[in-house]
């Protein structure tokens, strides 16, 4: 499969496709250094030089040592960024990565590079043997998936250069691969019959160690440290990370669902959750879906119904009146997990919630300070247990922010969207594209020529 879509990304006409990393390159060298509106500075140059580094033939990697590969969501975020240079290469990172989409609609959350070191990464294409499940793809991946940004992420790519998606095929490609894997999310995910998908792994989650998943994950015991080579630690300080225990956690889980045949059903799960951020990228991005099938002249009631369907069991479900916030919720327990984590704030990317007022006054207090705090911190500042520089227990990370600043638009916020680009600039000008930041101070933590920091900074340059 995804020999087909690469194949035909090397054979779509060139238009603007041809040459695009020589144009990022040169892009990287010779841009003017002017800042503003639309224009172009320090900033962007570098965003462009790190995009250009962390290429690798038809993806971007997030971070050349301690991610080495392509993963799912950062794609969908480099996209964002990537369409601002060349929209064929933002296609092609679409692609490449659907190109990797198993039978069953899964898109995995890593597709595993087979010219990086087996030992450059764990777990690797070892540990998941995806080879060895009828209807994986070619190449090896892994057999877990990641918030599903994708078809906001086509649909927004399509938008920015609608010549060059139609003269590569673009979107016949893509759509049909999308339907796909939101079918696999709505149906085989949905472990509850709430009608929202489940995360089955914290990686699953894209907020790996959010302090949200420490009561389900309480449940899961952990492999011994000795029964596995952690090897983010050789490029991530140990503070920083999560613990041992945890990622014995992580490992249990993964190698459960591997050994199951990577099937989907509560039994099979010893960790699931019903969680804010996916779902409500899910129903954002049936919005997408739909504006697609109509660009493609096809029906696009269905995607509309879909898309109310999910916005109607995420508020019914998920969203706490008294607490104006989304939680996750234990699909073992049906409890809410009452824990505030920028997840829970997420929802402000689905057009209509009708909630979005109530999300933004949450934003603005105590727990995430929108009004000083940058990037939104990735947990609630007033826990005794927030961590400001310990993985997604506490610092702000750009896509988040992002993502938050994109809904604070969508529903006419434009003075705290504007605000927030601001600062979300001046941050990066200060850190560098570091991967999190600490949302109060401002230092740079984790990697550094971090991929969607770099992509995302480009797409707010362009905002204004
Ligand atoms: C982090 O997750 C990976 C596992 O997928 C890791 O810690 O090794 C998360 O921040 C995740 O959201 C992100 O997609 C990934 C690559 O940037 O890194």
């Amino acid at each position: 499969m995804i020999d087909n879509l690469d194949r035909d990304a090397r054979r779509a006409p060139a238009v603007r496709g041809a040459g695009v990393i020589d144009d990022l390159h040169r892009g990287a060298r010779q841009v003017p250094a002017v800042r503003g509106a639309g224009v172009v500075d320090d900033l962007d140059r570098g965003a462009r030089r790190v995009l250009a580094a962390n290429w690798r033939q038809c993806a971007t990697v997030p971070a050349a040592a301690l991610y080495p590969h392509q993963w799912s969501w950062d794609s969908a975020f480099i996209a964002i960024g990537l369409r601002h240079l060349s929209p064929a290469r933002a296609q092609r990172e679409l692609e490449s990565l659907l190109g990797a989409q198993w039978r069953d609609g899964r898109v995995p959350h890593i597709v595993f590079d087979p010219h990086v070191r087996a030992d450059a990464y764990f777990p690797g294409p070892a540990f998941w043997r995806s080879g060895a499940v009828p209807g994986a793809p070619g190449v090896p991946t892994s057999g877990i998936v990641q918030p599903p940004a994708h078809a906001l992420a086509a649909w927004s790519t399509y938008l920015t250069d609608p010549a060059t998606a139609r003269a590569r095929g673009f979107l016949p490609r893509i759509y049909p691969r999308l339907v796909r894997w939101h079918r696999y999310l709505t149906t085989r995910r949905d472990l509850t019959g709430s009608g929202l998908m489940s995360v089955v792994h914290p990686w699953e989650s894209g907020m790996d160690n959010s302090p949200a998943w420490d009561s389900p994950l309480s449940r899961v015991i952990p492999v011994p440290a000795t029964a596995f080579t952690r090897r983010d630690l050789n490029h991530g300080v140990a503070a920083e990370r999560p613990t041992d225990e945890d990622y014995g956690r992580y490992v249990r889980l993964a190698r459960d669902y591997r050994d199951a045949g990577y099937a989907d059903s509560l039994q099979v799960h010893g960790f699931a959750v019903e969680d804010p951020l996916c779902n409500a990228l899910l129903a954002a991005g049936e919005h997408a879906l739909a504006s697609m099938a109509a660009e493609l002249g096809r029906d696009p009631q269905p995607h509309l119904a879909a898309a109310a369907r999910l916005t109607a069991a995420l508020v019914s479900t998920l969203y706490d009146p008294a607490a104006g916030m989304f939680f996750p919720r234990d699909a073992h327990t049906s409890h809410l997990i009452r824990t505030y984590s920028v997840g829970g704030l997420a929802p402000l990317v689905v057009p209509d919630l009708p909630v979005a007022a109530e999300l933004v006054r949450t934003a603005l207090s105590d727990r995430f300070r929108l009004h000083e705090a940058c990037p939104l911190p990735s947990y609630d500042l007033t826990a005794a247990d927030h961590d400001p520089g310990r993985y997604w227990r506490g610092p702000g990370w750009i896509n988040t922010s992002w993502l938050f600043w994109h809904g604070l638009r969508l529903h006419g916020e434009t003075a705290l969207a504007d605000d927030l680009r601001r600062r979300l600039l001046d941050r990066v000008r200060t850190a560098g594209f570091r991967e999190y930041l600490d949302p109060l101070t401002g230092a740079g933590h984790g990697a550094s020529d971090f991929s969607w920091t770099a992509a995302l900074t480009l797409d707010l340059l362009r905002a204004a």
